[in-house]
């Protein structure tokens, strides 16, 4: 009796696991197939069993296409990943499909680590989409794969009249150059005075178009081939005594389409983004001195308070606190005798 509610229990249950198991087939079904052709990064042909061998989407990332950037060196990532290999293919064979290596490995996952991937914006949401763009940052903050090789380098530089008077016209010449090696769709300038009462009067460019307004003006660079350069003239009035800085930031436009091309999909190198230029007003009992708590270069005495901005591409220079009214513009706010580091901010 007791041996016939044992084998009854053992078959109870041998049946609800097998029902669990075709409802989780129903939700992610899984087949084993042979890879036999990788015609894109992220399309597989498989053969399963003895059917034709069909064409699988990997589910959730975009591969750059054989005419784009990177797009030959990602299909030999695939390639050498999975060609010839049994694999695991995961969920609806139409839609797309999770593929496991068989080493375990998620597919998807490494095409993203390499960068030879990149999370699937343009389709359906998918349950890895979260883990998946925590490998992409990854990937693009260590310029693995196409983040590297699809990036370019803009850099600002900026300069400007080392003196002038309250009410004053001061011009300062910006240059844009693509360090390359992809040509800048498009970058957008930004130029401002620093945090104080002087004001953008005129922006000029014959290599964009550019917009003013009273404390900012935006440019829109024409596409700049690599080693190429953009000119911009910005005028600022100046209002009070004491010191006035200039400052210019470009950004990339980085290209967030399934297919670049040639586009760049980043700047790889943003400290070179950002340059400032400090004319000095004296008079009104403000004269030209040196800080001497800043001994890497001639860093003027407040007012005004000048930040970090205003000293670009300058960083990560020495302070000292062993003089009088010692960083007197606050640019070491973590007190370790280094200014403006990212800590300092
Ligand atoms: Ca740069
Ligand atoms: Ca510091």
């Amino acid at each position: 009796m007791r041996r016939i509610l044992w084998i009854g229990f053992v078959c109870a249950l041998a049946g609800a696991v097998a029902v669990a198991a075709a409802a989780s087939r129903g939700a992610t079904q899984k087949t084993v197939g042979k890879v036999v052709g990788i015609p894109t990064a992220d399309t597989l042909l498989v053969k399963i069993g003895k059917a034709k061998a069909k064409r699988v989407r990997i589910l959730g990332v975009s591969a750059p296409a054989a005419t784009d950037c990177y797009g030959t060196a990602a299909t030999a990532t695939t390639r050498a990943l999975a060609l010839n290999q049994r694999v695991a293919l995961i969920g609806d064979l139409k839609k797309g499909v999770f593929v496991s290596l068989p080493n375990g490995e998620d597919l998807g996952g490494v095409l993203l680590a390499r960068g030879a991937a990149q999370i699937d914006i343009w389709s359906a949401r998918t349950t890895r989409e979260q883990a998946y763009a925590a490998v992409q940052r990854e990937a693009e903050r260590t310029f693995q794969g196409m983040w590297g090789a699809c990036s370019t380098d803009l850099e600002v530089s900026i300069s400007g009249p080392e003196q002038g008077l309250p009410g004053q016209l001061l011009s300062y010449s910006v240059l844009v150059k693509n360090i390359g090696p992809l040509p800048a769709k498009e970058a957008e300038l930004r130029l401002r005075p620093g945090n104080y009462s002087e004001f953008v009067h005129k922006v000029t460019s014959a290599d964009g178009t550019c917009t003013p307004s009273s404390w900012m003006a935006t440019c829109a660079i024409n596409p700049l081939g690599p080693g190429a350069t953009a000119a911009v003239t910005v005028v600022l009035r100046a209002v009070n005594f004491g010191a006035l800085s200039a400052r210019a930031e470009v950004n990339l436009l980085g290209c967030i389409a399934q297919h670049c091309g040639d586009a760049p999909l980043l700047d790889r190198n943003l400290d070179s983004n950002h340059a400032s230029a400090v004319t000095i007003l004296p008079g009104g009992g403000y004269e030209r001195k040196c800080d001497p708590s800043y001994p890497a270069g001639c860093i003027p005495v407040p007012p005004p308070d000048l930040d970090c901005e205003d000293f670009r591409p300058l960083r990560n220079f020495p302070v000292r606190h062993d003089v009088p009214d010692a960083d007197d513009h606050h640019l070491d706010g973590n007190h370790d005798g280094i200014a403006c580091e990212e800590e300092d901010y």
